[in-house]
Protein backbone atom coordinates (compact mmCIF):
# COMPACT_ATOMS: atom_id res chain seq x y z
CA UNK A 1 0.00 0.00 0.00
CA UNK A 2 1.18 3.30 -0.47
CA UNK A 3 2.54 6.06 2.27
CA UNK A 4 1.95 9.57 1.55
CA UNK A 5 3.69 11.77 3.78
CA UNK A 6 1.56 14.27 4.35
CA UNK A 7 0.51 17.63 6.52
CA UNK A 8 -3.06 18.58 6.27
CA UNK A 9 -2.61 22.18 6.14
CA UNK A 10 0.11 21.57 2.50
CA UNK A 11 -2.04 22.41 -0.46
CA UNK A 12 0.50 19.56 -2.09
CA UNK A 13 0.02 16.86 0.11
CA UNK A 14 -3.60 17.93 0.14
CA UNK A 15 -3.77 17.07 -4.05
CA UNK A 16 -2.30 13.99 -3.48
CA UNK A 17 -5.35 12.63 -1.07
CA UNK A 18 -8.14 13.74 -3.63
CA UNK A 19 -6.84 12.26 -6.23
CA UNK A 20 -6.47 8.99 -3.84
CA UNK A 21 -9.98 9.56 -2.58
CA UNK A 22 -11.42 10.18 -6.25
CA UNK A 23 -9.69 7.20 -7.65
CA UNK A 24 -10.51 4.66 -4.29
CA UNK A 25 -6.69 4.02 -4.17
CA UNK A 26 -5.85 2.40 -0.70
CA UNK A 27 -3.09 4.49 1.40
CA UNK A 28 -1.66 5.43 4.54
CA UNK A 29 -0.87 8.61 6.10
CA UNK A 30 2.08 9.44 7.86
CA UNK A 31 1.88 13.18 9.80
CA UNK A 32 4.42 15.51 9.35
CA UNK A 33 4.47 17.75 11.75
CA UNK A 34 5.45 20.83 10.13
CA UNK A 35 4.06 23.28 13.01
CA UNK A 36 6.65 21.60 14.81
CA UNK A 37 9.06 21.64 11.99
CA UNK A 38 9.51 18.02 11.76
CA UNK A 39 9.80 18.62 8.12
CA UNK A 40 13.68 19.76 8.70
CA UNK A 41 14.42 16.71 10.98
CA UNK A 42 17.37 14.31 9.96
CA UNK A 43 14.97 11.58 9.50
CA UNK A 44 12.42 13.04 7.51
CA UNK A 45 15.96 14.80 5.04
CA UNK A 46 16.55 11.41 4.43
CA UNK A 47 13.21 10.62 2.81
CA UNK A 48 12.69 13.70 0.75
CA UNK A 49 15.81 15.93 0.81
CA UNK A 50 14.44 18.62 0.26
CA UNK A 51 12.45 18.76 3.73
CA UNK A 52 9.28 18.65 2.12
CA UNK A 53 5.85 17.09 2.35
CA UNK A 54 4.78 15.31 0.16
CA UNK A 55 6.70 12.01 -0.52
CA UNK A 56 5.11 9.29 -1.71
CA UNK A 57 6.44 5.71 -0.84
CA UNK A 58 5.69 3.17 -3.10
CA UNK A 59 7.58 0.06 -1.96
CA UNK A 60 11.04 1.22 -2.95
CA UNK A 61 9.80 3.74 -4.65
CA UNK A 62 10.03 7.76 -3.43
CA UNK A 63 9.04 10.21 -5.04
CA UNK A 64 8.77 13.95 -4.14
CA UNK A 65 6.82 16.61 -6.46
CA UNK A 66 3.40 16.41 -6.52
CA UNK A 67 2.39 16.87 -9.52
CA UNK A 68 5.02 14.16 -10.42
CA UNK A 69 3.55 12.04 -7.68
CA UNK A 70 -0.05 12.94 -9.52
CA UNK A 71 1.11 11.55 -13.35
CA UNK A 72 2.80 8.53 -11.31
CA UNK A 73 -0.55 7.54 -10.10
CA UNK A 74 -2.90 8.13 -12.58
CA UNK A 75 -0.29 6.28 -14.95
CA UNK A 76 0.04 3.46 -12.70
CA UNK A 77 -3.04 3.07 -12.19
CA UNK A 78 -4.76 3.71 -16.12
CA UNK A 79 -6.76 6.98 -14.70
CA UNK A 80 -6.96 7.88 -18.36
CA UNK A 81 -9.73 10.05 -16.67
CA UNK A 82 -8.18 12.30 -14.72
CA UNK A 83 -4.90 12.00 -16.76
CA UNK A 84 -5.85 11.77 -20.31
CA UNK A 85 -4.12 10.14 -23.42
CA UNK A 86 -5.14 12.10 -26.08
CA UNK A 87 -2.12 14.27 -27.19
CA UNK A 88 -3.97 17.73 -26.90
CA UNK A 89 -6.03 17.09 -23.25
CA UNK A 90 -2.87 16.08 -22.52
CA UNK A 91 -1.22 18.42 -23.14
CA UNK A 92 -3.85 21.08 -21.47
CA UNK A 93 -3.41 19.07 -18.64
CA UNK A 94 0.71 19.29 -18.41
CA UNK A 95 0.39 23.24 -19.13
CA UNK A 96 -1.67 23.80 -16.38
CA UNK A 97 -0.03 21.23 -13.57
CA UNK A 98 3.23 23.13 -14.57
CA UNK A 99 1.55 27.22 -14.92
CA UNK A 100 0.38 26.08 -11.03
CA UNK A 101 3.76 25.27 -9.95
CA UNK A 102 6.12 27.81 -11.64
CA UNK A 103 3.40 30.75 -12.02
CA UNK A 104 0.78 30.26 -9.23
CA UNK A 105 2.01 28.49 -6.48
CA UNK A 106 5.22 30.90 -5.35
CA UNK A 107 2.52 33.71 -5.29
CA UNK A 108 0.20 31.44 -3.17
CA UNK A 109 3.39 30.80 -0.73
CA UNK A 110 4.42 34.04 -0.61
CA UNK A 111 0.46 34.71 0.72
CA UNK A 112 -0.83 32.66 2.39
CA UNK A 113 2.96 31.55 4.13
CA UNK A 114 3.34 34.92 5.27
CA UNK A 115 -0.14 35.75 6.24
CA UNK A 116 -1.46 33.02 7.73
CA UNK A 117 1.58 30.50 8.81
CA UNK A 118 4.33 32.75 9.82
CA UNK A 119 2.22 35.18 11.78
CA UNK A 120 4.29 38.68 13.19
CA UNK A 121 7.09 37.02 11.68
CA UNK A 122 5.48 36.55 8.60
CA UNK A 123 7.53 38.80 5.15
CA UNK A 124 5.35 41.64 4.66
CA UNK A 125 7.54 42.60 1.13
CA UNK A 126 6.83 38.87 0.00
CA UNK A 127 3.16 39.60 0.16
CA UNK A 128 2.94 42.12 -1.40
CA UNK A 129 5.10 40.52 -4.45
CA UNK A 130 2.31 37.66 -4.21
CA UNK A 131 -0.29 39.92 -4.23
CA UNK A 132 1.44 41.75 -7.22
CA UNK A 133 1.82 38.87 -8.87
CA UNK A 134 -1.81 37.51 -8.04
CA UNK A 135 -3.58 40.37 -9.84
CA UNK A 136 -1.58 39.30 -13.49
CA UNK A 137 -2.62 35.47 -13.28
CA UNK A 138 -5.86 35.57 -11.76
CA UNK A 139 -7.29 36.95 -15.42
CA UNK A 140 -5.29 34.22 -16.89
CA UNK A 141 -6.89 31.68 -15.21
CA UNK A 142 -10.29 33.16 -15.17
CA UNK A 143 -10.15 33.84 -19.23
CA UNK A 144 -9.36 30.60 -19.44
CA UNK A 145 -12.52 29.43 -17.54
CA UNK A 146 -14.79 31.74 -19.50
CA UNK A 147 -15.34 28.80 -22.06
CA UNK A 148 -14.40 25.54 -21.02
CA UNK A 149 -15.83 23.87 -17.53
CA UNK A 150 -12.18 22.53 -16.68
CA UNK A 151 -8.67 23.13 -17.08
CA UNK A 152 -8.50 20.74 -20.01
CA UNK A 153 -11.81 20.52 -21.25
CA UNK A 154 -15.00 18.79 -20.53
CA UNK A 155 -13.76 16.85 -17.73
CA UNK A 156 -11.86 17.46 -14.59
CA UNK A 157 -8.47 16.31 -14.45
CA UNK A 158 -5.36 16.43 -12.32
CA UNK A 159 -4.70 20.12 -13.30
CA UNK A 160 -8.18 20.76 -11.88
CA UNK A 161 -7.14 19.00 -8.67
CA UNK A 162 -3.74 20.55 -8.22
CA UNK A 163 -5.11 24.16 -8.96
CA UNK A 164 -7.83 23.97 -7.33
CA UNK A 165 -5.61 22.67 -4.15
CA UNK A 166 -4.12 26.13 -4.15
CA UNK A 167 -7.39 28.29 -4.53
CA UNK A 168 -8.48 26.41 -1.04
CA UNK A 169 -4.57 27.71 0.25
CA UNK A 170 -5.72 31.22 -0.93
CA UNK A 171 -8.80 30.97 1.16
CA UNK A 172 -7.04 30.01 4.31
CA UNK A 173 -5.29 33.72 3.93
CA UNK A 174 -8.80 35.02 3.04
CA UNK A 175 -7.51 35.57 -0.67
CA UNK A 176 -9.68 33.15 -2.45
CA UNK A 177 -10.28 34.87 -5.75
CA UNK A 178 -13.84 35.75 -6.51
CA UNK A 179 -13.80 36.24 -10.58
CA UNK A 180 -17.33 34.68 -11.60
CA UNK A 181 -15.39 31.73 -13.80
CA UNK A 182 -12.95 30.94 -11.20
CA UNK A 183 -15.73 30.76 -8.62
CA UNK A 184 -17.86 28.90 -10.68
CA UNK A 185 -15.16 26.09 -11.48
CA UNK A 186 -14.27 26.25 -8.48
CA UNK A 187 -17.36 25.24 -6.92
CA UNK A 188 -17.65 21.94 -9.16
CA UNK A 189 -14.31 20.98 -8.61
CA UNK A 190 -14.15 21.44 -4.59
CA UNK A 191 -17.96 19.67 -4.02
CA UNK A 192 -16.45 16.70 -5.19
CA UNK A 193 -16.11 13.80 -2.55
CA UNK A 194 -12.43 13.39 -2.82
CA UNK A 195 -11.43 16.94 -2.64
CA UNK A 196 -13.49 17.58 -0.07
CA UNK A 197 -12.11 14.57 2.12
CA UNK A 198 -8.26 16.26 1.39
CA UNK A 199 -9.54 19.12 3.59
CA UNK A 200 -7.95 19.65 6.71
CA UNK A 201 -10.84 19.04 9.78
N1 LIG B 1 7.23 21.56 -5.48
C1 LIG B 1 6.89 20.83 -4.28
C2 LIG B 1 6.55 21.85 -3.21
C3 LIG B 1 6.23 21.18 -1.88
C4 LIG B 1 6.10 22.24 -0.78
O1 LIG B 1 6.38 23.42 -0.96
N2 LIG B 1 5.68 21.77 0.38
C5 LIG B 1 5.60 22.68 1.51
C6 LIG B 1 4.30 22.47 2.25
S1 LIG B 1 2.95 22.99 1.27
C7 LIG B 1 6.74 22.38 2.45
O2 LIG B 1 6.98 21.24 2.75
N3 LIG B 1 7.44 23.43 2.87
C8 LIG B 1 8.54 23.33 3.78
C9 LIG B 1 9.76 24.00 3.27
O3 LIG B 1 9.83 24.34 2.07
O4 LIG B 1 10.68 24.16 4.08
C10 LIG B 1 5.72 19.90 -4.55
O5 LIG B 1 4.93 20.19 -5.44
O6 LIG B 1 5.61 18.84 -3.89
Amino acid sequence: MYTLYHYPYSQHARRVVALFEEADIEYNLKHIAMDKNEHASKEYASINPNEQVPTLIDGDLKIHESNAILRYVCTKHGLSEWYPEDLEIRANVEQWLDWNQCRFSPAVVDIVLNKVFMGEHGDKLAIKRGEENMRNLIPILDKKLEHDKYLAGDNPTIADISVASNIFQLSLAEAQPTESNIDTWYQRISQRTGFIKSLPQ
